[in-house]
């Protein structure tokens, strides 16, 4: 893959935020959810290194909602996910593997409780709503299922609790992780989660009043200063570290939840029903075959435009390499890898071949940090 310029239509949308972040110097997009997403501004090394200092407000509008409405949106979200959601609070986010009938992950949102009837369906790369049709469809559940005008700012690391209370009080950093509530901007309610899509800390702002969206983006920059505030977004290298994973890079409808290590966010047992659970149960009693790891490898600098195949001294496949970069932490190369049995262990050692050159592989545990 050449680095050619993507070329623009109406296909690929643009965010409300989009002229700003380029007037502040986006260098990089990646297109997610059929939308654009800031993937750079200038190094990535330098910006993760802010990122774990100061603070940063991103454009994630990417993250787009899909909502469920309605007298059965309760049981189609449940039948959606492999998460047992029946003691679920409003005012709460839970991070859900979505599930097909075959065991294999679909998405692995942030859903949103907004009411017994009314649901927020935060999604990764994959088009959920369809998914969602469909089974209401089949169902005949009465329930709407629209994307709404939510287009999510992020406010990223240790900084955004000083940044926030600035903004809008101590009553902001009442909010527990996962947690979400509404609060005032000049006289305009938003919703605002304690969550984003780093380990650094911060928020998430569920913008629906577009107008006093971007007035919000612009007064996090007014204001900023004093916290050093710089725009951002999701890191690739804060992101391996973290052991955040990334649907369509790390893994995708080819692969199972347990594999995946999302175990604590599989609940068998209870009475709920959804789509893939005699599946689920069938791949937990005969266990699985291969699993995400993380790797090592002993090289500093990588760009990752497709898996890569990760060997054992003779040359037999170990695995796949999905995601990497390199560490400035860890001063080598870190990446996320689909490893089979018997070499799914810390300590296991490999190769990757890459232009000619053998590079020593070290599979390791997730989360790196
Ligand atoms: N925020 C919102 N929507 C999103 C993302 C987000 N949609 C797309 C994508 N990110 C979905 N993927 C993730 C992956 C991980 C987390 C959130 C969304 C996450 N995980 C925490 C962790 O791993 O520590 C907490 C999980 C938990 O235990 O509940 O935050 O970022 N709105």
């Amino acid at each position: 893959m050449k680095n050619y310029p993507i070329a623009k239509s109406r296909r690929i949308r643009s965010t409300p935020y989009t002229s700003r972040i380029e007037k502040q110097g986006v260098t990089a997009y990646t297109v997610y959810n059929h939308m654009l997403l800031p993937a750079a501004f200038g190094s990535i090394e330098d910006s993760c290194n802010h990122l774990k200092k100061e603070v940063q407000v991103w454009d994630v509008a990417a993250e787009r909602q899909v909502e469920i409405f309605g007298e059965d949106a309760a049981k189609l979200v449940q039948l959606m996910t492999c998460r047992d959601l029946s003691k679920s609070k409003i005012g709460r986010c839970y991070y859900c593997p979505i599930i097909d009938d075959n065991g294999n992950l679909v998405n692995d949102p942030v859903i949103l409780k907004l009411a017994e009837d009314r649901w927020w369906i935060s999604i990764a790369d994959s088009d959920v709503i369809f998914f969602a049709k469909g089974l209401a469809s089949g169902n005949k559940f009465n329930v709407q299922i629209f994307e709404p005008n939510v287009d999510i700012i992020a406010i990223q690391g240790p900084k955004s609790f000083s940044l926030m209370e600035k903004v809008f009080g101590k009553k902001i950093n009442e909010l527990k992780f996962f947690g979400f509530d509404y609060f005032d901007f000049r006289g305009v309610k938003h919703l605002i989660a304690r969550s984003g899509w780093s380990k650094q800390g911060g928020f998430e702002v569920y913008v629906e009043n577009t107008q006093s969206g971007l007035d919000l983006y612009d007064h996090f920059f007014e204001i900023g200063g004093e916290f050093n505030l710089k725009p951002g977004c999701p890191n690739l290298i804060e992101r391996i570290e973290s052991g955040l994973l990334s649907y369509g890079n790390d893994f995708d409808n080819n692969d199972n939840p347990f594999e995946c290590g999302f175990d604590k966010y599989v609940n068998l047992d209870s009475e709920i029903s959804f789509l893939g659970k005699e599946k689920l149960k069938k791949i937990k009693k005969d266990g699985i075959k291969r699993k995400l790891m993380g790797v090592l490898i002993d090289t500093n600098k990588i760009n990752l435009t497709k898996s890569l195949k990760l060997k054992d001294d003779k040359g037999n496949i170990i695995g796949d390499l999905r995601s990497a970069c390199y560490s400035p932490h860890f001063k080598k190369v870190i990446g996320i890898a689909m490893i089979n049995e018997p070499y799914c262990r810390a300590s296991v050692t490999g190769l990757l071949e890459i232009e000619g050159n053998s590079l020593a592989v070290k599979v390791c545990d997730l989360p790196f940090i």
